[in-house]
């Protein structure tokens, strides 16, 4: 009797776990966004804009986990069109994990690529080889040790989610010329609504 019970309670857990965590799909991401609505100079929506800044236009990211890889949190952001992402890009998913901020970010930069976790804004911890390019999907998928961001375990939420994808200037002067002109230091930039929480599976 006491195998049955658990096979039922089995049932009964796997058969409820996918409802709640609603997570790691294309098809159902946490972050959804609209498209061509990348605004230049953070300020204007321009046709041509959009027709040049594919690779910064976000459609939409989502979280995922593997069971055979239970130390990671792997984080999917998805473009317009990834073809161009190596210029002077800056990609950014952000999430809050127990009243803390946390980002996994990559930046292009004169033909270097870096990535960090950036935690409340200052702290970074780089990370090697840990963004994946998709050209087919037009996707950039981190994979993230889940000690560099406060050890999640099952059961624990990431909430607040938030993508940003921004393109920047070669020239920090032209930079900083465009942000006491318009407010904003980047060429173009787009920035998703606040998207669903995720919870940790493993
Ligand atoms: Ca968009
Ligand atoms: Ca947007």
């Amino acid at each position: 009797m006491k195998k049955i019970t658990s096979l039922i309670c089995c049932f009964l857990v796997v058969g409820i776990i996918p409802q709640i965590v609603n997570a790691g799909d294309p098809t159902n991401p946490e972050i959804t966004d609209s498209k061509n609505d990348v605004l230049l100079f953070g300020q204007f929506s321009l046709p041509i804009a959009n027709r040049m800044l594919k690779h910064i236009d976000i459609l939409s990211a989502w979280f995922s986990e593997k069971s055979d890889e239970p130390n990671f949190l792997y984080v999917t952001l998805q473009l317009q069109d990834v073809k161009k992402i190596r210029l002077m890009g800056i990609y950014a998913v952000d999430w809050y994990y127990e009243g803390i901020e946390y980002a996994i970010m990559t930046i292009f930069e004169h033909g270097k690529e870096t990535t960090v976790v950036q935690i409340q804004g200052t702290e970074n911890i780089t990370l090697e080889d840990s963004c994946l390019i998709d050209e087919e999907k037009n996707t950039m998928t981190w994979a993230i040790p889940k000690e560099a961001i406060g050890d999640v375990t099952a059961g624990d939420t990431l909430d607040s989610t938030l993508a940003i994808a921004g393109l920047r200037f070669c020239s920090n002067r032209l930079a900083n010329l465009m942000k006491e002109r318009f407010g904003c230091n980047a060429i173009g930039i787009d920035i998703s609504e606040e998207g669903k929480g995720y919870i940790i599976l493993y």
